[in-house]
């Protein structure tokens, strides 16, 4: 293990999505939130294998995204504003169906938007949760208020399958590297404030674009 993973802890990754705002939170720089989800599949990936259908489609968006911050219009994907008037006015986006631009930042990040709340809703749970609590009810609960709603039957039934190998609370607070649970909750408390942020602005900005359906 490098000493970088032996660093990791989930303070460390959500600090990344209070890095993101800017502007009085009212914008979003993409390279945080791109590191703050490369962040979230890292700590997925310490869970096991089960999960790797998950990462491989989270890895796969994030290198979309980072293709695109690290292209010849990088500046144009520095926020979310930015980029979402760059492929608007420059006619980047499929509105209705896939064709021309399969894969534009907008469509990528509004995955990515829709699982950050599968995540908030999550984290919230575990927060508030018992020592009896169970992990994979708490992840189906969330996963069913939030992402269930945009995926089809076979990727519900793969995804709530998977839940049920989620390790007991302690072992996830332990693989969290935080502290005790005390510390753990703490840490959640201070830093979901952030998370909530760049979710509310970021759906905001789809909203007022309507660009929440994207195919
Ligand atoms: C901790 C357990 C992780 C559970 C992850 C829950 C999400 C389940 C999602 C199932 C996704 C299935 C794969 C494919 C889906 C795509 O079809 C879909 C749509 O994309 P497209 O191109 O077909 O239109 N993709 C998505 O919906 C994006 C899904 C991204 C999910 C990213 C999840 C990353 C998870 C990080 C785990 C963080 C753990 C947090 C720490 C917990 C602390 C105790």
């Amino acid at each position: 293990m490098s000493s970088t993973e032996e660093k990791f802890s989930l303070k460390e990754v959500l600090v990344s999505f209070k890095a993101c705002l800017i502007d009085d939170d009212k914008d979003v720089i993409l390279e945080h939130y791109v590191n703050g989800w490369k962040g979230l599949v890292r700590f997925m990936s310490s869970l096991g294998t089960i999960f790797s259908f998950v990462s491989k489609d989270a890895v796969s968006k994030i290198q979309i995204m980072e293709s695109y911050l690290a292209g010849p219009n990088g500046e144009r994907y520095r926020t979310l504003q930015s980029m979402v008037e760059y492929e608007l006015s420059s006619d980047l986006v499929d509105l209705t169906k896939r064709s021309d631009h399969t894969d534009s930042g907008c469509r990528t990040l509004l995955r990515l938007h829709r699982a950050l709340r599968w995540l908030q809703l999550f984290l919230e749970k575990l927060r508030v949760s018992n020592e009896d609590s169970k992990t994979s009810t708490l992840c189906t609960e969330a996963y069913n208020d939030s992402l269930a709603n945009f995926h089809p039957w076979i990727v519900r039934k793969a995804a709530t399958v998977s839940f049920i190998a989620l390790p007991y609370r302690n072992t996830f607070f332990e693989i969290m590297n935080v502290g005790t649970t005390e510390e753990v909750v703490a840490m959640l408390g201070e830093s979901m404030p952030y998370v909530t942020k760049v979710y509310d602005f970021t759906q905001e900005v789809y909203s007022q674009h309507n660009l929440l359906e994207l195919p």
